[in-house]
């Protein structure tokens, strides 16, 4: 007989996503009810949206109920986002994310997970030999990407060379060790994750993977803003496993707080804001209404 696949929660951040993601909803929500033999969740976490995506959402898990979703007014931003979807983890084996935009597909989800046999976490790659770009982003945004590249391999040498493309799944045990440690709120929260991930003793694999472009990107609309304010969160995740630096610098919070503002970016959580929060203790599985 058939192991069955293990049970799968896939997130979703979402933000003002009305336009780009139905398509991508019922995609992966038919793609692994076809070929998946394992439990399939996928919740959408939006916040503050101003558009009429949980609309959206709430119509497509009419039709799939593998489709659910978490709401929150405040705006947490993607990293505040997923550290609240993170909080179902207890109720998968394998827990991961992809964006709104489909720019990953299922198919290349369902190829990542056989990589946990050997991996505890494995994020896909469109930076390695192998990965096919169909669609490529633009070109200043690569060189954009390649700089940020550049800083991360500077304070944290991890070797890993694509830390943003959006397509990681971990197994549960990472996530409930992690979790209290994932601070970042805005678009730097997976280097965040990456490195609390390697700092646990966890091993992370990077696969290549394929990719396309699509429009509408929250980054490049605002790529200097953004790139700044995830530069600023690549130091903070430095000063968080650099104790001695972080207590001399705590008085620094509130202008912190002020640049972040300024950024219009998610500011970083305290820790006493991340402890407690245990994996699972959330709002329950996000289910359709
Ligand atoms: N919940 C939430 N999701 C966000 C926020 N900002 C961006 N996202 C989501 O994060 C993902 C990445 O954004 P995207 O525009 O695709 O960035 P890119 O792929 O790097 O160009 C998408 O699914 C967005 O909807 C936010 O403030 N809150
Ligand atoms: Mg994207």
């Amino acid at each position: 007989m058939r192991v069955p696949d293990p049970s799968l929660l896939l997130l979703i951040p979402a933000y003002n996503e009305e336009a780009r993601i139905e398509p991508v909803l019922r995609k992966y929500a038919d793609f692994f009810q076809r070929n998946y033999t394992g439990k399939f969740q996928l919740v959408v976490v939006l916040n503050g949206c101003r558009d009429n995506t949980l609309g959206v959402v709430q119509r497509v898990a009419k039709e799939f109920p593998s489709v659910g979703w978490m709401d929150f007014p405040a705006p947490i931003g993607k990293g505040g986002a997923l550290i609240e979807g993170l909080k179902l983890a207890g109720h998968a084996d394998v827990i991961g994310y992809v964006d709104a935009d489909g720019a990953t597909g299922p198919e290349a989800v369902l190829q990542l997970i056989p990589h946990l046999a050997q991996a505890d976490c494995v994020i896909g790659s469109r930076w390695l030999p192998g990965s096919v770009l169909l669609k490529a982003q633009p070109k200043f945004r690569q060189i954009v990407s390649r700089c940020f590249h550049g800083i991360v391999e500077f304070f944290f040498w991890m070797h890993i060379k694509d830390t943003q493309c959006p397509c990681k799944l971990m197994r549960r045990a990472v996530v409930e060790k992690i979790h209290p440690n994932l601070r970042i709120a805005d678009l730097a929260f997976d280097v965040n994750l990456l490195v609390a991930t390697k700092r646990a003793g966890f091993r992370i694999e990077e696969v290549p993977i394929e990719w396309t472009d699509v429009v509408g990107s929250k980054v490049t609309t605002s790529l200097f803003r953004n790139s700044l304010a995830m530069f600023l969160s690549v130091v903070r995740v430095w000063l968080i496993y650099s104790p001695r630096f972080y207590r001399l610098l705590r008085p620094l919070r509130p202008l912190e707080g002020w640049i972040y503002k300024k950024l219009k970016a998610p500011a970083p959580l305290s820790a006493t804001e991340t402890q407690g929060a245990k994996p699972g203790d959330g709002k329950g599985p996000a289910s359709p209404a």
